[in-house]
């Protein structure tokens, strides 16, 4: 018999079998879905993500829905927030108005989303992944990097056939299908868990990690978004490839930073570690003022400085926040706390100011104030912060001046550039009171 684990033969998904030769169908359960690779038994950094993630809740909650087109979204701003793999035939994305679905796919249920439910359905699968390893670095609602090193001997198993087995519990207890990618650093593991959803499982090693990459768009890797790939492409380069033949130092001097990352993750250099979620829960600033305050036009370039110190934390520590919260405490010392779920989480002052504009407003009623603070909860990793926004095209040009202000201060320090809501307004009417993170 070939010994157990032998990567040339690999496992089966559904019933974990070893199998014995290279047959297309497990030689147990007449499964085709085998999992071969040569560095099968090797690989430890697993990325996971949730097929279609609010759809699939909604259909697991209501068989009638099965067969059906289901999109997720609407409210507000009218877009799709996903939509399940059959409206997907039709056309149907994420982020797409939702009268441009209901045209392609006019038949679709729609379903308003229910952030509490996947919220609550999400944490769920994230403590089955921390049965697995405490490095579970979460990076959204529905995915998660897994570390799986040194585990071999808690599991009895290689992190392969651990990635499977959770896999197939989470189909079993959750009703929810995952798909899986493996690889040896985040950024390869994240692409190889995108490569064959839904119920996907696919293995990236080292040893193709280039030769791989080289045909694929420069939009793989991670920061590149439009505008940027619209910068690359204005230079000719397209793939990942193109970058491969290209040294450190002209990158570095034609893109910065971003040049480095470039050179190296087009290369399948990756030494980022899966952290685990981070320590702090919320980040946020607040100020008690000199004198107690209550009209809205003296709170405003208080809010609006205390909302871009927020944001200047959550920009330097690489994360975002989806629920902002508002803080007041009147004269009386009587606590007020106000939150605001966002689409998207954020990190920009803009965003955060806004909202806790509006939460502020409502608040406004000749009650005297002795403290404001605003901060955000709800933190994740920053790679989902901010999409530009279709619909808010104002929003999108603030997002893109904040930026240029980011750059400025970068350069000439905090105090260079004061927005038309702070400038000169706030010294006097505040003590200074330390921020906090808790
Ligand atoms: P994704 O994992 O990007 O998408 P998905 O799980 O719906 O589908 P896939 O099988 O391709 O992974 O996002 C997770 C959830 O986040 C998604 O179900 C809905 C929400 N979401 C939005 O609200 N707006 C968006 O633009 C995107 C991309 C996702
Ligand atoms: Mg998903
Ligand atoms: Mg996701």
């Amino acid at each position: 018999m070939a010994p157990v684990n032998d990567p040339r033969f690999g496992f089966c998904r559904d019933c974990l079998a070893a199998q014995t030769s290279e047959g297309r169908r497990c030689h147990v359960c007449g499964s085709p879905r085998l999992l071969r690779h040569p560095e099968l038994y090797r690989l430890s950094i697993a990325h996971v993500d949730c097929d279609a993630f609010y759809a699939s809740v909604e259909k697991r909650d209501n068989p009638e829905l099965r067969n059906k087109p289901v999109i997720i979204g609407g409210g507000k701003r009218g877009v799709v927030s996903t939509a399940c793999y059959v409206a997907r035939i039709h056309g149907v994305k994420s982020a797409m108005p939702m009268f441009k679905a209901l045209e392609a796919c006019p038949h679709a249920v729609v379903i308003k989303p229910d952030m509490e439910k996947y919220a609550r359905v999400g944490r769920e699968i994230r403590q089955m992944m921390r049965d697995l390893t405490p490095l579970v670095e979460p990076l959204s609602i529905d995915e998660a990097f897994l570390d799986l090193s040194g585990t071999e001997r808690l599991h009895h198993d290689p992190p392969a056939r651990v990635m499977a087995q959770f896999s197939n519990r989470v189909e079993r207890e959750m009703g929810l299908s995952v798909s899986v990618g493996i690889s040896y650093c985040k950024f390869l593991a994240k692409i190889a868990s995108d490569f064959e959803k839904p119920r996907g499982f696919s293995i990236i090693g080292a040893e193709e990690a280039v030769t791989f990459l080289a045909d694929k768009p420069v939009t793989l890797i991670w920061g590149v978004g439009k505008a940027f790939a619209a910068t690359l492409e204005r230079d000719g380069i397209r793939t990942i490839g193109q970058l491969q033949t290209m040294e450190q130092g002209p990158l570095m001097a034609a893109y910065g930073t971003m040049g480095q990352r470039l050179y190296r993750l087009s290369r399948g250099l990756d030494t980022r570690r899966v952290e685990p979620e981070s320590e702090s829960k919320s980040v946020s600033a607040e100020t008690t003022f000199n004198e107690d305050i209550a009209s809205l036009d003296d709170l405003v370039p208080i809010l609006r400085s205390l909302s871009e110190k927020v944001s200047h934390r959550l920009k330097t520590a690489d994360i975002a926040g989806r629920t902002v919260v508002l803080k007041l405490k009147s004269r009386d010392f009587k606590l007020r706390t106000r939150n605001r779920q966002l689409a998207d989480p954020t990190q920009l002052a803009d965003r955060i100011f806004r909202t806790g504009f509006s939460l502020l407003e409502k608040e406004i009623d000749g009650t005297r104030f002795r403290l404001l603070g605003i901060g955000v909860s709800d933190l994740s990793d920053d790679g989902r912060a901010d999409p530009l926004d279709l619909v808010d095209v104002q929003a999108t040009k603030r997002a893109v001046a904040e930026t240029a202000i980011d750059k400025l201060r970068g350069k000439f320090g905090n105090h260079a550039v004061e927005t038309g809501y702070t400038f000169g307004k706030i010294q006097s009417r505040t003590k200074n009171v330390p921020d906090e993170i808790e």
